[in-house]
């Protein structure tokens, strides 16, 4: 039997305009929103389960050494204890594989640390029968330490130069000989430092062992990596794990990861018996999971006189930990984004006595571009032209570095429409030109970019007997949409409107999903819910033609129309029937199809590989094209002459995320990115106390994220188009990008503003004196 089904949903691939909010391209409002608003959504630690107790963890106030002695008799006496965990009381776990899936040495692991190398480590935790009653008595365990010298961050002298990390590596042509020789040169080192992901939802989880079932609700942007994990910890199988995290109050790339947290309160819960609840406190969070890395870099360009870059020579040096690594790839934009004949970056890293730094939106990208977006603006000052027009003249055509054809770059597109919204054309070149009183004005712009992440996906999609439509999946939404989105999809491609559609979500025992991070989410989910839905479409017109009992059967149709809910001849001359009413006539209570982007040939291992490591993702630079978002970030500052005070008074951002699924969400993803920039180049850093090698303002009073008062209007506009190389639907990442160059056309604005360059983040009034 051939069936020719018309596939609602194909008509529109590639459009981003028509079809109504329902549509993959429309501009549906979060449909978790309500839940959200209305304090429906229950978040992870929010269960409310029998026999629930709680542990609170005892931290390392020393950054290194060793722990002496624990002494925990008055904890254990005091009211409502059920357990004091140390390293010599807490069981035995396994060395869990790393997100690579890199096979784990035959050690075994303990989350409460003897070993200190850093300040915040947990060293003990104590389980009671109130939250209360564990907070007192985590304040009675009484630790002692033997001290060494810590390294307290980058500018330690014991730091020294670090590892150099030799992957990181990129060069071609001659580099030092074509900057000796250039007109022109210049020179400079840019600094960034530790910042924090600071979610609303502090890190937290509830765990409950049945026998040797583990179920964990835990915040997360990735169930079934955190899921290999636990079940690597505990050697228990991995379908044995059961992940929960329907609903997350941000991660920002924080809580992608099974930390140590997590394994206390799993191996309690197993010790006791009993469910428990760990929640980290906010000063918790700073050191629970590393914030971005401190960076270092120095970027040299030698450029002709007419401003044509001959050769890029860059440096950069992350912080990592004393025992754990974390490589910032400082060159990654440096590397792509001018044409450059003559090229090389190279990167070291350098142990500190911290939490080993993580994943905080763009990691690598963001920092990059705050180097090579400052430079080519001091390359634009010092031979004269324009900042806008520096950057096109040196306009990469192709990946400079793969050299391979874009996909798709709108780049150019984004610098002339972000322009003329801004009005560049009214800037006054020299610094210091324009100014409202004792404000001084000015206009800077930066570009970002981000590579298009890809992996595969898999969903189910089922038609319900009411017509209506189920999507499941293990994949989550932290805020930016994937609820939504996955309900246009598969809305325009069965034929129901969205609000016949319920995604679940969030749930380890759904199809699996690789993780919610390197903007690759959405790409992945929509293909796999497109395959899924275009299978049960087809399924619903094959029972409708085949099914004697079917309407349609005696048409003796062979293409049926699904829309707005019914079924259609598409000639308007049989029946028309609700979905609900031919799944009954064919005596159907559901119909389910599961779908994935695997290649078709993948085992069953292979498919576990990909959901719970990121070993198979597929490098943007695969087959004949580099794939990657762009944006040109133009924004006004006003810098009170007299104080020092900048304020952002003017964003105005062109971008290109190829099709948008969803373009009202896509606005706040990259609105929301633009705001974590601000805060970036203004506010944020980790403050550390030297003689204890702490983070001192390790909350939100003193950590400063902007508010309101902070943020003005912020202009986004779309220049994206399809790109069918990047993703099945044609879209590219929205949620990095746009923190990505923020920063940079920030400092270049105060430097047209005040004639000071800020190399330094984030750009404080002490710092334009
Ligand atoms: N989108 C779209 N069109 C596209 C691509 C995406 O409309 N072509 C929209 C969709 O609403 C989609 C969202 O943008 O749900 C993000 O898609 P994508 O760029 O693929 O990113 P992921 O779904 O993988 O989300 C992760 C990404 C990352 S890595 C960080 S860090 C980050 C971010 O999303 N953390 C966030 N955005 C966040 N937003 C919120 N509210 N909270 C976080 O913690
Ligand atoms: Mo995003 S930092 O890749 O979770």
């Amino acid at each position: 039997m051939t069936v020719h089904n018309i596939r609602v949903g194909e008509s529109k691939r590639g459009d981003a305009s028509d079809g109504g909010a329902d549509a993959v391209g429309g501009r549906l409002s979060r449909v978790d929103g309500p839940a959200k608003i209305t304090g429906a959504a229950k978040y992870a630690v929010e269960q409310q389960l029998e026999g629930l107790a709680y542990a609170v963890l005892v931290e390392s106030t020393i950054a290194s050494g060793k722990v002496r002695s624990i002494d925990t008799t008055a904890a254990e006496t005091a009211p409502g204890v059920l357990k004091v965990l140390t390293p010599d009381t807490i069981i035995s776990l396994r060395t869990a594989s790393d997100w690579f899936g890199t096979t784990p040495p035959d050690a075994p692991y303990c989350p409460l640390a003897r070993d200190i190398t850093f300040s915040g480590q947990h060293v003990a935790a104590v389980v009671a029968e109130t939250f209360e009653q564990a907070v007192a008595a985590a304040a009675l365990v009484k630790v002692s330490y033997e001290v060494t010298p810590a390294i307290v961050d980058l500018s330690d002298a014991k730091a020294g130069d670090g590892i150099p990390i030799d992957a990181m590596t990129k060069e071609w042509g001659d580099a030092q000989g074509a900057f000796a020789s250039a007109p022109v040169r210049i020179c400079a080192a840019y600094n960034t430092p530790r910042e924090y992901q600071a979610p609303m939802e502090p890190h937290g989880l509830i765990a409950r062992w049945e026998d040797d079932k583990l179920t964990v609700w835990e915040p997360s942007q990735w169930l079934d990596g955190m899921a290999r994990t636990y079940a690597e910890w505990f050697g228990v199988p991995f379908e044995n794990v059961r992940l929960v995290s329907p609903y997350i109050g941000g991660g920002f790339g924080s809580k992608a990861l099974a930390l140590s947290h997590g394994a206390v309160a799993a191996s309690a819960a197993k010790m006791l018996s009993r469910p428990v609840r760990l929640v980290m406190t906010r000063p918790q969070t700073f050191t629970g999971y590393g914030g971005r890395a401190a960076t270092r870099q120095t970027v040299t360009i030698g450029a002709d006189a007419d401003g044509k870059i001959q050769s890029i020579v860059h440096r950069g040096i992350n912080e990592t930990s004393i025992d754990g690594m974390w490589v910032e790839p400082l060159g990654s934009v440096t590397s792509i984004m001018y044409a450059t004949p003559n090229f090389s970056s190279k990167q070291n890293v350098v142990r500190v006595n911290s939490v080993v730094p993580g994943a905080m939106r763009a990691p690598g990208e963001n920092p990059s571009a705050f180097g090579i977006e400052s430079a080519i603006d001091e390359l634009a000052y010092e031979v004269g032209i324009d900042p806008l027009e520096i950057r096109l003249r040196n306009y990469a055509e192709q990946d400079p570095h793969a050299k391979k054809a874009w996909s798709t770059r709108q780049l150019r597109e984004a610098f002339a429409a972000g322009a003329e919204r801004f009005g560049w054309a009214k800037r006054t070149p020299a610094p210091r030109s324009m100014r409202d009183g004792n404000q001084l004005i000015g206009w800077g712009v930066a570009a970002g970019t981000y590579p298009v992440r890809r992996a595969y996906g898999e969903a189910i999609v089922r038609i319900l007997a009411d017509g209506s439509v189920e999507v499941e999946s293990s994949s989550i939404d932290m805020g930016q949409g994937t609820y939504t989105i996955l309900a246009q999809t598969a809305a325009e491609t069965v034929g129901v409107p969205a609000n016949n559609v319920v995604v679940k979500l969030g749930d380890s025992r759904f199809p699996r999903a690789g993780v919610a991070g390197g903007s690759r989410l959405a790409g992945v989910m929509t293909g796999a819910v497109y395959k899924a839905a275009t299978a049960a479409l087809d399924q619903l017109v094959g029972l409708a033609i085949s099914d004697p009992r079917s309407p349609f059967h005696a048409l003796q149709a062979n293409t049926l129309v699904v829309a707005n809910g019914r079924i259609s001849s598409p000639r308007g001359d049989g029946p028309d029937l609700s979905v609900a009413e031919l799944l009954a006539s064919v005596g159907r209570d559901h119909i389910e199809a599961t779908g994935d982007t695997m290649p078709a040939n993948s085992t069953a291992q292979d498919r576990y590989k990909n959901y719970t490591t990121i070993a198979m993702a597929l490098p943007h630079t695969e087959g004949d094209y580099s794939r990657h978002s762009w944006c040109a970030h133009f924004i006004e500052v006003r810098v009170d002459e007299d104080f020092g005070t900048v304020r952002v008074s003017r964003v105005v951002s062109a971008l290109d995320s190829g099709r948008l699924y969803n373009p009202k969400l896509a606005e706040s993803q990259w609105k929301g990115g633009i705001i974590m920039g601000i805060g970036q180049a203004l506010l944020e850093e980790g403050i550390m106390d030297r003689r204890h090698g702490r983070i001192v303002n390790n909350n939100l009073a003193d950590y400063l994220v902007p508010t309101n008062a902070d943020i003005p209007d912020i202009e986004v506009i779309s220049v994206g188009i399809p790109d069918l190389h990047s993703s099945v639907l044609g879209g590219k990442g929205v949620g990095e990008l746009a923190i990505v160059g923020v920063a940079p056309a920030i400092a270049n604005a105060v430097f047209h503003a005040t004639g000071k360059r800020v190399r330094d983040l984030p750009i404080t009034l002490e710092k334009l004196i």
